[in-house]
Formats: structure tokens, C-alpha cells, sequence
């Protein structure tokens, strides 16, 4: 048997730094400190030590030196962690050196998180969650990567799953029954009591209006109203810099400019858009024909009038829709508010007068809508992935549920199908498909 290839990577950021964390794990690493740093230290204990060339015994550093063995390591092999000094130049001769240890070669993007998986140190879920947890740009979204990657997740889904083959095999069972109905039948409505609560169980999960994704991939807001209504100068304001280009000259904007914020540990993007009237170009056509694409795939539109115009109505597209809107009055610092027209805020983009009030109702709107999710340990769907497998595994109960009792094998292949999309969340079942994608999020070194 060839033996796996042993890998190593800098694991922490490039360029300088106080220290870069090179790491080592495959069936060689032990060798890799007993030649550049002997002796093997203690398991999981940190030791100094001079690191040494393996060929010319030049030193290349000092450095702190883990060692962690199979089957209790980060990635289930053994792994020696090398801590040196952070400079480009020490961590090239690090990695130069161990390229020329025999069985040794550079890590590719998420191999070691790839080969933790293999060796069922983490599942798929909480591989994901890893993946989202290193991306994580906020507080929400970093607690619910935590969640997911701790395998909160998993172990809801793992729980399900083993319901539904117990479920699958007590109906199994029964088919050998078929020549006596009842028994089959029988059968098949005890499990329907279970199935029937599992459904619910697995029906409020997936109807949580989408909080999880929307901390995950950020909530998004369409700045929305006419020409010259300053839409660019409150998202340059909301900014704190100057990311869209403000002018006098109405039709400024042509196409959608987006920041992230974050709103009280919430992602929020914020899409300025053009202005909506009567296009006088086919190019501002396009234009606004972006703008109402934008506000229809917002989750909240924030429509915002000049305070010294005429009052613009809402374009029929926007009206005839149940959207999420908060209607703001601009330039509050050159005309009064208008009273009789209906607007939640006034504002200033220019003076920033009454913006720290906008941004608070759009962070409660934010929080709402993702059940002021933070602190919660709760485990919620957060990609499309497990979104789908979670309306597969929906799809097969409901099936199941509406089904002849008396077709004993299709049912029993519900459950099953029912299982197996469950599983295939965690990796479980046939992952192969999701791994590349899944692992390819990683940069090398994780
Ligand atoms: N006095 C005053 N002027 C403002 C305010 N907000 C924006 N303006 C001015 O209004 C003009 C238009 O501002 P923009 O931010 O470009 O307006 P817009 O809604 O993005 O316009 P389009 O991109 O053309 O649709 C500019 O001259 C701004 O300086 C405000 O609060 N007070
Ligand atoms: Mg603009």
C-alpha cells in the first residue's frame, strides 16, 4: 500500500506578522520534528526548540513545537504544529525546508479540513460551518457558524434521520407480512403517528423565514426613489465613505452600487440604485429596470423622497407588491418635512441629522426578521444546500403521510428517501457530488 502523502501549509495569514503557524499532518510528521527539531516532545505540549535545515543543519529559526498523534489531532493523523517568527522569508525557508523531507508535499486548499472529514472528525455540516465561520464578518454570523460547526446541526439532523430508518425498517419489516393486509397496513399507521410529529418537527425547522441565510448571506436593502432624491449620498452616508458617485444632475446613477454593513453584528447590503422616472435613455431604462429588480429581490425597500420636491408616488411595480418598506424624507436641512405626506423618517444624508435614526430602525428590522438571532444556540438552516435537502426530505414525509397505507414498499421507500436527504447534509450519503465545491471554499493551510 502507497503511503498517504504527508502535507504541510502555512496555516495563518500572509505577509509579516509576529508568528506564522506552518502545519504538518500525515503519516510523517513525527519524523518531521525528530529531524528538524528532535526530540518528539510530549503530546499537545509546547516545547522551544531550534528548528534546524533537515540536509545542511542550518538553523532556520526558533521555534514552539506541537505535537499531536492520530487519532486525536485536528485532522485524525498525526500533525506537528510549528509556531515561528512571522517574516516572509523565515516561513519560505520553513516551507522550503520541509518540501525536501521525503513523503512530504504542500498542502492543496482545504486538504487539511478534507482529511478530517475522512477520518470523521468532522462531518459535512460542520465542515460548512468551519467554512463559514473563518468568512465570518459579524457577530451573528459568527455565532451561527459556531453552532453549526460545534454540530448542533448535524446531531438535529443525525436525530431525524435515525427516526426515519427505524420508522423505514419497522414498515420493512411488515412487507413480509403482505399476504395478511392488516399487519402491513398496521404496520404503517404506528409509524405514521411518528412521521406525522417528525413532519411538523422538520416543517417549523425549514419555516423560519429564511433567518439563517439571511445572517449568513446578509440582509439586503434597495435604496429606492426618484432622480436627485440623494439615494447616493444616504448610502455614502450609511458608509461612512464615499462609494457612490453624487451629483446635482438627476440620473446620476445607473447602475447598482452595494455596501455591507454591519448593523448591530448583523450583515446588511445596501444597494443604491437609480432613480425612478420616466427614462429618457435607453441606457437610464436599463438603469431603472435594475433598480425595480433590486427592490423586488430586497428583503426590505427603503424608499426615499426629497423633501423639496413634489411628492413622488411609489412606481406601480413597488406598490402592487408586499414588500418590506421604510419611507424616508431627504434633505430635512433645506425643507421642512412635508406633514401630509406618509414617511416613517425625515433625514438629512447632507448633515447626517436623523440618520443614526434610521440606522436603528433598520437594525430592528434586521433583527426581526432574523428573530433576533444572536446568543441563540439553536441550530437554523443557513444555505441553499441544506435548504434543499431539508424540501427533499419535507417532500418524501409528505408523500409518505398522503400515501396508500396499504402500498407497504412505497412507503417504506418514502422514509428512505426521506433519510438519505437528511444525510446526505451531513455527508453521510453519496457526499461526493458537494465535496469539491464544500472543500474548495477553503484557502490552503485549513
Ligand atoms: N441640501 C441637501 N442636499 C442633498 C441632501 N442629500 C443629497 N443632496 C444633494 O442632492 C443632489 C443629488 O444627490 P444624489 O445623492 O446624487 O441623489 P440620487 O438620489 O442618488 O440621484 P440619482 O442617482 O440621480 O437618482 C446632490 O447635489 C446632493 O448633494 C441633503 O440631505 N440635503
Ligand atoms: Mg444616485
Amino acid at each position: 500500500m502507497t503511503e498517504k502523502p504527508t502535507i504541510f501549509a502555512l496555516s495563518s495569514g500572509r505577509g509579516r506578522a509576529a508568528v506564522a503557524v506552518v502545519r504538518v499532518s500525515g503519516p510523517r510528521a513525527g519524523q518531521v520534528i525528530e529531524t528538524m527539531a528532535p526530540p518528539l516532545p510530549r503530546k499537545r505540549m509546547a516545547v522551544l526548540r531550534k528548528l534546524r535545515h533537515p540536509t545542511t543543519r542550518s538553523i532556520i529559526d526558533e521555534a514552539l513545537v506541537f505535537w499531536s498523534a492520530a487519532p486525536k489531532s485536528e485532522t485524525g493523523e498525526d500533525v506537528a504544529e510549528l509556531q515561528v517568527h512571522g517574516g516572509p522569508g523565515v516561513v519560505r525557508a520553513v516551507l522550503d525546508a520541509l518540501a525536501t523531507l521525503p513523503g512530504c508535499r504542500m498542502a492543496e486548499p482545504g486538504e487539511f479540513t478534507r482529511r478530517a472529514f475522512d477520518n470523521g472528525r468532522l462531518d459535512l455540516a460542520q465542515v460548512e460551518g468551519l467554512a463559514d465561520l473563518i468568512e465570518a464578518e459579524t457577530d451573528a454570523q459568527r455565532q451561527q457558524a459556531l453552532v453549526q460547526m460545534s454540530g448542533a446541526n448535524s446531531t438535529l439532523y443525525e436525530g431525524w434521520r435515525t427516526k426515519l430508518l427505524n420508522a423505514a425498517a419497522l414498515v420493512e419489516a411488515a412487507i413480509d407480512f403482505t399476504d395478511e393486509a392488516d399487519v402491513s397496513s398496521d404496520a404503517v399507521s404506528l409509524s405514521r403517528r411518528v412521521i406525522e410529529e417528525l413532519h411538523d418537527e422538520v416543517r417549523r425547522h425549514a419555516d423560519d423565514g429564511r433567518r439563517g441565510e439571511l445572517v449568513r448571506d446578509g440582509f439586503r436593502v434597495a435604496l429606492l426613489g426618484p432622480p436627485n432624491a440623494g439615494k447616493s449620498s444616504l448610502l455614502n452616508a450609511l458608509a461612512r465613505r464615499d462609494a457612490a458617485i453624487v451629483s446635482d444632475e438627476p440620473g446620476t446613477t445607473r447602475d447598482v452600487v452595494e455596501v455591507r454593513l454591519d448593523l448591530g453584528g448583523y450583515p446588511v447590503i445596501v444597494a443604491d440604485t437609480a432613480g425612478i422616472r420616466e427614462a429618457g435613455t435607453s441606457l437610464e431604462g436599463e438603469g431603472i429596470r435594475r433598480s425595480l429588480l433590486t427592490a423586488r429581490e430586497a428583503d426590505l425597500v427603503l424608499w426615499l423622497i426629497d423633501a423639496s420636491q413634489p411628492a413622488a408616488d411609489l412606481p406601480p411595480e413597488i406598490s402592487a407588491r408586499p414588500l418590506r418598506m421604510i419611507k424616508v424624507v431627504n434633505k430635512v436641512d433645506i425643507a421642512s418635512a412635508p406633514m401630509a405626506r406618509e414617511y416613517d423618517l425625515a433625514v438629512s444624508a447632507k448633515t447626517g441629522e436623523g440618520v443614526g435614526a434610521l440606522v436603528e430602525r433598520l437594525t430592528v428590522a434586521v433583527a426581526e426578521r432574523t428573530g433576533g438571532s444572536t446568543g441563540t444556540v439553536d441550530p437554523v438552516i443557513s444555505s441553499a444546500r441544506h435548504r434543499a435537502l431539508i424540501d427533499e426530505c419535507l417532500g418524501n414525509l409528505n408523500a409518505f403521510l398522503a400515501g396508500d397505507a396499504r402500498e407497504t414498499e412505497l412507503r417504506a421507500e418514502d422514509l428512505r428517501r426521506a433519510a438519505s436527504a437528511l444525510g446526505r447534509i451531513t455527508g453521510r450519503i453519496d457526499a461526493e457530488d458537494v465535496l469539491d465545491q464544500v472543500f474548495g471554499r477553503f484557502c490552503i493551510g485549513k
